[in-house]
C-alpha cells in the first residue's frame, strides 16, 4: 500500500518522539546496555550440558518475557486507536472558558481509542456490542478526556449497578461462555429485571451495534456535562461526534461471518485508512442548554438512559477531529493509554448524573491494577503537553526526577512555587451548585420513565431497521435457555412496542403476554409500588430523524472496498475504466480471482492478483463488480466460489454491477435463477444492481449505489442460501 506523508507534527507527537527508540543500526544489548555476542545459544556446561544460572543474558530475556502481559481492561479490553488533531471552527466564548472550545483554528492533539465492551483483548471486532469512543485531548490547559460510546444512552442510571451489568454480560463465570456476546442467559436475566435498560437495549439490538467501520459511527459523551464561563455561569451540554462518512452498519449474518474471515476487520480498516491517507474525520457537535432550563424537559437531564432529541435541542457543530497517524507501538500507546471522565479542564465540569459520579472513582482505580502504579500518568501516551508541577512524589515506577528540597505547599524555601492558580489564571474551579438535601440512597422519581424513549427510538427507525431489531431480539433471546427470562423480556417489550413483542414472542414460541404489571427493577429495597407502578410516560415526539441510520449521509464512496471478480481473459478495458472511476472517487478496488499471482486479459495485459476466493470473502467488501471477457466469465460461471461470492453479496443487500457479457456468470447464481423479478430492468436500480454495455454509465450507477451503502428492500424478497 502506498503510504501517504502525514503532516502530524504537533506538541504531543514531539513529546512522544523523545521516547521512541529506533532499533535499526544498533547492536543487540541487554537492558543494562551490554552488547550481546550470541543470541542463539544459552551458556551451558559443555555442548550437551545443562544451562548455567549465571547466564544473565538468558535470565533477563526470559524474565522480561514472562512479565510482558498486563491485566486487560475489565471492560473495553478490545480496542484500536489512532492519533489526530481537533480543530475548533466555532467559538463557545461566553459559554465556556475552556480554551479548546474558544480558540478558533487552534489544533489540539488527540488520541482516540475505539473499543468493544464485553469481549476480551483478542475477541472479534464484529461482536454485537456497544463501541467505546474515548478521546484524549492534549489541551494547552491539561488533558481533557471525553470517554464516550457510539450510543447516546446507557443501560443503567446509577453506577452502583455497573458491576452487576458487566458480570451479567461477560462470559458466564462457571464455564467462561460465550465470548464477546450478550446472547446468553445471565445477560438477559439481568436485563429482564432492569426496565431502565430498555432504551439502551433498543440501540444495542439495532444495527448501531454492528458498525461497518469505526470510521462510520457516531460518538456521544452520553452524560450531560457542564460548560462554565468566565463568570462561573453554567450551561448544560451533550457532546456528539458526527462522522463525515455517515453512519453505516453491516448485516448480522455478515457480522458473524466477518468474525470468522477477519476478526480484526475494524482494526485493519482503521489502520489501512490512515496509512493510505484517507484520514477518518468527525465533526464535534454540542447541544447546549441554559442552566435555567434544567427542568424544562419531559425527562431528567441527569438520567443517562435518556437523550435529548435533536428536534428539541439542535446539535451545533463547533469543530472537526481528524485522525491522521497510527500508533507506533500498540502496547505503549493503545494499551497503556488511561482515560478518565474526571480528566477535566477549567471551563468543563460534571453534573450530578449518578452514573457519571460513580465513573469518576472507577477509572483511576482500575488503572492501578491495570498499569501497576499511580504513576501511570507519566507514561508517554498519558502525559499532558501542559506543564505538570505539583508536590506529588515517589511511588512505583516514578519517571520524573523532581529536583530541589520542596515538595509541599505552602512553602517559602521554594519561593512559594508551585502556586495555586486563581480562576483568572486558569485555575480549575468547580461550579458552585447550590445543594440543600438529605443524605439518602434513593432514585429520583424523575428517573422513572423507562419506556418512552425506547418507543421513540423504535418508532424513529425505518422498516428495515425495525426488522433488524426484531431479528436481533429473536436471535439473542433464542439463545437463552431459561423460559421465564424470555417471558419476562417479551413482557418488557410490550411496553416498547406491542407489535415488536408479539413478533418476538411468536418466534420464540411463547404466548403473547398480558400487560406487564409491576416491574420494580433496581429502585431499592424501600421503594413502594406506588412510586413506579403504571408510570408509563409517552414522548411528545412521535419520531426523531437523527435516530435512524436511514437518514445518514450517502454522498461518498471514499474508502469503500470493491471486489472485481476476474479470471484469465478478462476485458482489461472494463477493469481499468471501472477501476479508475471508482478509485478516483476514493474507493479501494481489489481483484479477486480463482488463484493468486496474475491474470492475463483478453488483449494480453497482465494484472497482478493478491486475493483469491480462498483468501478473501464477499463479507469483507462493500460491493461487487463482474467485468466482461469471454474466457473470464466462462471460468467464473463454472466456479462455485465465485457464484457463492455473488449470492452472498446479494444476500447482504450490497450493490452488484456487471457488464452485459458477465450476464453469463449472473445466470448461474442462485439469486438470478430463483429471483428473476429482481433482475427486471424496472427494479434493478432500486435493488442496487446495475448492468450496461456503456461502461461510463455503469460506473456512474454503481458509484451512486455504493454510496447508498445497502439495498435493504432485497430483504423483503425470498432469502438467498449463502
Ligand atoms: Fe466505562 C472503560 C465508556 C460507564 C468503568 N468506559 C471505558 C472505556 C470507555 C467507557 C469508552 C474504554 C476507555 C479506553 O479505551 O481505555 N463507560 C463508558 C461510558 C459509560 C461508562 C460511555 C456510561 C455512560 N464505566 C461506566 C461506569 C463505570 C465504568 C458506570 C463504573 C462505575 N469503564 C469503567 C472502567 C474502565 C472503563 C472499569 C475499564 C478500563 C478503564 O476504565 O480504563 O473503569
Amino acid at each position: 500500500m502506498q503510504k501517504k506523508q502525514h503532516n502530524q507534527s504537533n506538541e504531543k507527537q514531539d513529546d512522544l518522539e523523545k521516547n521512541k527508540i529506533d532499533p535499526n543500526g544498533t547492536f543487540l544489548t541487554t537492558n543494562h546496555g551490554v552488547k550481546i555476542n550470541d543470541n542463539q545459544n544459552s551458556l551451558k556446561t559443555g555442548e550437551r550440558g545443562g544451562t548455567l544460572i549465571e547466564d544473565f543474558i538468558l535470565r533477563e530475556k526470559i524474565h522480561h518475557f514472562d512479565h510482558e502481559r498486563i491485566p486487560e481492561r475489565i471492560v473495553h479490553a478490545r480496542g484500536s486507536a489512532a492519533h489526530g488533531v481537533f480543530e475548533l471552527t466555532t467559538s463557545l466564548q461566553g459559554v465556556t472558558k475552556a480554551k479548546i472550545f474558544t480558540e478558533v483554528g487552534k489544533q489540539t492533539p488527540v488520541f482516540v481509542r475505539f473499543s468493544t465492551v464485553a469481549g476480551s483483548r483478542g475477541s472479534t471486532d464484529l461482536a454485537r456490542d456497544v463501541r467505546g469512543f474515548a478521546v484524549k485531548f492534549y489541551t494547552s490547559e491539561g488533558n481533557y478526556d471525553l470517554v464516550g460510546n457510539n450510543i447516546p444512552v446507557f443501560f443503567i442510571q446509577d453506577a452502583i449497578k455497573f458491576p452487576d451489568l458487566v458480570h451479567a454480560v461477560k462470559p458466564e463465570p462457571h464455564n467462561e461462555l460465550p465470548q464477546a456476546a450478550s446472547a446468553h442467559d445471565t445477560f438477559w436475566d439481568f436485563i429482564s429485571l432492569m426496565p431502565e435498560s430498555m432504551h439502551m437495549i433498543m440501540w444495542t439490538m439495532s444495527d448501531r451495534a454492528l458498525p461497518r467501520s469505526l470510521r462510520m459511527m457516531e460518538g456521544f459523551g452520553v452524560h450531560t456535562f457542564r460548560l462554565i464561563n468566565e463568570n462561573n455561569e453554567s450551561h448544560f451540554v451533550k457532546f456528539h461526534w458526527k462522522p463525515l462518512l455517515g453512519v453505516h452498519s453491516v448485516a448480522w449474518d455478515e457480522a458473524q461471518k466477518i468474525s470468522g474471515k477477519n476478526s480484526d476487520f475494524h482494526r485493519q480498516d482503521l489502520w489501512e485508512a490512515i496509512e493510505s491517507g484517507a484520514f477518518p474525520e468527525w465533526e464535534l457537535g454540542v447541544q447546549i442548554i441554559p442552566e435555567a432550563d434544567e427542568h424544562a424537559f419531559e425527562f431528567d437531564l441527569l438520567d443517562s438512559s435518556k437523550l435529548i432529541p435533536e428536534e428539541i435541542v439542535p446539535v451545533q457543530i463547533i469543530g472537526k477531529m481528524t485522525l491522521n497517524k497510527n500508533p507506533d507501538n500498540f502496547f505503549a500507546e493503545t494499551e497503556q493509554v488511561a482515560f478518565n471522565p474526571g480528566h477535566l479542564v477549567a471551563g468543563i465540569d460534571i453534573t450530578n448524573d449518578p452514573l457519571l459520579q460513580g465513573r469518576l472513582f472507577s477509572y483511576t482505580d482500575t488503572q492501578l491494577s491495570r498499569l501497576g502504579s499511580h504513576n501511570f500518568q507519566e507514561l508517554p501516551i498519558n502525559r499532558p503537553v501542559a506543564t505538570v508541577s505539583n508536590n506529588q512524589r515517589d511511588g512505583h515506577m516514578r519517571h520524573t526526577i523532581n529536583t530541589g528540597r520542596v515538595s509541599y505547599e505552602p512553602n517559602s524555601l521554594g519561593g512559594g512555587c508551585p502556586f495555586q492558580a486563581k480562576a483568572a489564571q486558569g485555575g480549575f474551579t468547580s461550579f458552585p451548585e447550590r445543594i440543600e438535601s438529605n443524605k439518602i440512597r434513593q432514585r429520583s422519581k424523575s428517573f422513572l420513565d423507562h419506556f418512552s424513549q425506547a418507543t421513540l427510538f423504535f418508532n424513529s427507525q425505518s422498516d428495515a431497521e425495525k426488522d433488524h431489531i426484531t431479528d436481533a431480539l429473536c436471535f439473542e433471546l433464542g439463545k437463552v435457555e431459561t423460559v421465564s427470562i424470555k417471558e419476562r423480556m417479551v413482557k418488557m417489550l410490550t411496553k416498547v412496542d406491542k407489535g415488536l413483542a408479539a413478533k418476538v414472542a411468536v418466534y420464540l414460541g411463547l404466548k403473547i403476554p398480558a400487560d406487564i404489571g409491576l416491574l420494580n427493577g433496581s429502585f431499592g429495597a424501600d421503594a413502594k409500588p406506588e412510586d413506579f407502578e403504571s408510570v408509563i410516560f409517552k414522548s411528545s415526539l412521535e419520531s426523531s430523524t437523527g435516530l435512524s441510520m436511514a437518514n445518514t449521509k450517502k454522498d461518498s464512496i471514499k474508502t469503500r472496498q470493491i471486489a472485481f471478480l476476474v479470471a484469465d481473459g478478462v476485458d482489461e478495458n472494463a477493469v481499468k475504466k471501472m477501476g479508475n472511476s471508482l478509485t478516483s472517487q476514493g474507493a479501494v478496488v481489489h481483484l479477486v480471482a480463482p488463484k493468486l499471482g496474475s491474470i492475463i486479459s483478453e488483449n494480453d495485459v497482465e494484472f497482478s492478483v493478491l486475493r483469491s476466493f480462498l483468501t478473501t470473502a464477499s463479507v469483507l467488501y462493500d460491493a461487487v463488480y463482474i467485468p466482461g471477457g469471454i474466457n473470464s466469465v466462462a471460468t467464473l460461471a463454472a466456479e462455485p466460489d465465485a457464484l457463492h461470492f455473488i449470492d452472498e453479496a446479494f444476500k447482504h443487500c450490497k450493490p452488484i454491477a456487471f457488464d452485459s457479457m458477465a450476464l453469463q456468470v449472473m445466470q448461474e447464481t442462485y439469486c438470478y435463477k430463483k429471483l428473476p423479478s429482481v433482475f427486471d430492468d424496472a427494479y434493478m436500480v432500486e435493488a442496487g444492481i446495475s448492468t450496461s454495455d456503456d461502461l461510463q454509465k455503469l460506473a456512474k450507477y454503481f458509484s451512486v449505489a455504493i454510496a447508498n451503502h445497502r439495498f435493504w428492500s432485497r430483504e423483503k424478497i425470498d432469502k438467498v442460501p449463502a
